[in-house]
């Protein structure tokens, strides 16, 4: 039986989050389990199923001008509603985090954070995003697509690598909504045709972060995704079609590379 369609808010005080389990939807959840977990603030949340397009609906659009998913909204600041990733995690640590256990103080790592989450906005999101359309979701190969992402991302996530060769986190040796921000697509690498193996940094970062329970939490909301990276390894374990599937894709990607001469470059 389909589960119910969602037609409108449904609290009257608290946040109420509206998402999906996506790599952008999970940076609402986990800061919204985090702050759950620091200081007991509870929220509400609703499925926003967006292969049924429910985040185009009048209703939701009224909040979320752009009709994608997350969005907030504050019911004890007059219903105000917040998309976009990094306005929610701002706008969320700027009134419940008095502590700043998970945001900044001083402006120099104020500014540092911001300039993380404009990147992961401008930059990993977008080029990961259309890695996954290339590599999955086109009727037919197009190799040009498939280079292209796939190499963006790997130059992208190559920053990130070296940025995290000394450094735990990405500001201030301290986990952060900066890294909030790039868990959910760090999280699907694998999935994105990328080796996450490949950057060493990288992957002991996702663990540390992978690791903490409200993470995990968030990452179940409103389900946990069949294309995070744990999931990922565990159905090449079990799954001799999956293996075989993902082999083929490898190497239509290596050799969409090879045709263009494709060669991404980190600092
Ligand atoms: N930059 C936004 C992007 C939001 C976004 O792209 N959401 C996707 C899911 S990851 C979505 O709602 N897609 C459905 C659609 O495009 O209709 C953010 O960080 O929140």
């Amino acid at each position: 039986m389909a589960a119910e369609r969602p037609t409108g808010l449904k609290a009257n005080k608290g946040i109420e989050l509206l998402t999906w389990g996506t790599p952008n939807g999970v940076k609402a959840s986990i800061i919204l389990e985090e702050l759950k977990e620091a200081y007991g603030k509870d929220y509400t949340w609703q499925p926003i199923n967006i292969g049924r397009n429910i985040q185009k609906e009048e209703w939701f659009t009224k909040l979320g001008p752009n009709g994608r998913i997350p969005v907030i909204v504050d019911h004890d600041q007059g219903g105000f509603a917040v998309m976009e990733g990094l306005a929610i995690l701002a706008y969320l640590t700027r009134h419940y985090d008095p502590d700043h256990k998970f945001s900044f103080t001083d402006p120099l790592d104020v500014s540092r954070a911001e300039q993380w989450m404009a990147w992961q906005h401008g930059g990993l999101g977008p080029m990961q995003g259309q890695a996954n359309h290339f590599n999955r979701f086109t009727k037919e190969p197009i190799p040009y697509g498939m280079q292209r992402y796939t190499g963006e991302t790997e130059r992208l996530v190559g920053i990130l690598d070296s940025h995290l060769k000394t450094n735990t986190y990405l500001v201030g040796n301290k986990y952060s909504i900066a890294d909030i921000a790039s868990f959910g697509w760090v999280n699907v690498l694998r999935f994105s045709g990328v080796d996450l193996d490949a950057f060493p940094n990288l992957l002991a970062w996702w663990e540390r972060i992978n690791a903490r329970p409200a993470v995990q939490k968030g990452l179940s909301i409103p389900q946990k995704s069949g294309f995070g990276n744990e999931t990922y390894a565990q159905r090449l374990k079990d799954d001799k079609e999956f293996v075989a599937k993902e082999q083929e894709l490898a190497k239509a990607i290596a050799a969409a590379k090879e045709q263009y001469g494709y060669k991404y470059a980190s600092p």
